[in-house]
């Protein structure tokens, strides 16, 4: 299996937020984001402001309107603060959007050229779940910085280790899973690499199915979520319910160093979901010799799995919107491909926490 058209990697994240200069903000001072772009009234723009911000591979671009009237702002009130927009780096955009509508897909916007001195990018867009879009773009003639109409801002963040998107995951409807898993197979060409069903999770613990699409060069993955029938309200309908609908639900951002990203992330007070300590008392059993000291994953919350070809560790923030909606994975893999499976009962049991103080079990 391959790609129904060439897929480089994923460009940038894009998410509408109300206020994009004090989410700059945040995701610099938390996240430790450099913001090397920017895009607004000053620059000739007169509907929309953009700040480009990065780390390593990761471009996180947040988008607001600047006057009533955009044709986002009843997205934004619906949804509050949301990731409009994958974008995937493609050879070809002409070629990858005419594939992709004959193979089914939704046009989000026709192909189109924004140039200035710098050369041209090429862009166009099509709709996955929801109000989510994947813009198609290429810019190998352009020379420019990021994007004409962008200003390079020079507003370093102090990084702390994020280098790349691993995956971003969906929440669909209930009975919808298999037609999303469908689309990325006919549309994009992805594969299924895994599947996890409600008997992967307890079933005294909110149930939810799982399968993970993944491009042809394996760069791109893309876990889709469904609710499923369990004791409990499913923190997957948890989520659509305060979206409003299908939307992105995590990015996994992968480190090199997970115990130096997570200890200064906490300092900069992003909060994450914590398991009981009793975790940590069978780590050992469950998942064998480790590089890392137990007792400092412990003291920082990280969980850790194996599969065959090595192990991860990874941890969850809490919701960094309002709603109970896009939260932050930290990944670290030494070896493993897999999401953690083994974590989910303890992660669930911990979301579920989180649910039942805000009323929502
Ligand atoms: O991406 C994954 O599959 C893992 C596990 O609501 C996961 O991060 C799955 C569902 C969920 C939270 C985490
Ligand atoms: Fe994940």
């Amino acid at each position: 299996m391959q790609d129904t058209f060439p897929i480089r990697r994923v460009d940038h994240i894009r998410h509408y937020v109300n206020n994009a200069r004090q989410s700059a903000y945040y995701y610099q001072n938390v996240f430790g984001f450099d913001i090397t772009g920017y895009a607004g009234l000053e620059t000739g723009r007169t509907e929309q402001v953009d700040y480009l911000l990065e780390q390593k591979d990761i471009r996180v671009v947040l988008s607001a309107p600047v006057r009533p009237g955009h044709p986002m702002a009843p997205l934004i009130c619906e949804h509050g603060d949301f990731v409009q927009d994958i974008a995937f780096e493609v050879e070809d955009v002409d070629l990858a959007f005419r594939t992709a509508l004959s193979r089914g897909a939704k046009p989000a916007y026709e192909p189109k050229s924004l140039d200035d001195d710098h050369g041209h990018v090429r862009v166009a867009g099509i709709r996955t779940y929801g109000d989510t879009v994947h813009s198609l773009i290429n810019r190998d003639h352009y020379r420019g910085h990021f994007m004409p109409g962008f200003r390079e801002e020079n507003q370093p963040g102090d990084p702390l280790g994020l280098v790349e998107i691993d995956h971003c995951v969906g929440n669909v409807e209930l009975g919808h899973m298999n037609e999303w898993v469908h689309w990325y197979e006919d549309v994009l060409g992805f594969r299924n690499i895994l599947t996890f069903d409600d008997k992967d999770i307890s079933t005294e613990y909110t149930a939810l199915m799982s399968k993970v699409m993944t491009s042809g060069n394996g760069r791109v993955k893309f876990p889709i979520n469904e609710p499923a029938e369990g004791k409990k309200k499913s923190q997957i309908d948890e989520f659509l319910e305060f979206f409003g609908g299908p939307g992105v639900q995590h990015v996994a951002l992968r480190t090199d160093n997970i115990i130096e990203t997570v200890s200064r992330l906490q300092a900069r007070g992003l909060e994450f979901l914590r398991v009981p300590h009793a975790y940590y008392e069978v780590l050992e059993d469950r998942v064998g010799k480790i590089d890392e000291n137990i007792d400092e994953l412990a003291e920082l919350g990280i969980l850790v799995d194996r599969d065959d070809e090595g192990y991860l560790l990874q941890i969850f923030s809490k919701p960094v919107t309002d709603r109970p909606t896009l939260f932050y994975e930290i990944i670290h893999r030494k070896g493993a491909k897999s999401f953690g499976k083994g974590n989910f009962k303890a992660l669930f049991e911990a979301i579920e926490r989180e649910q039942a103080l805000r009323g929502t079990l």
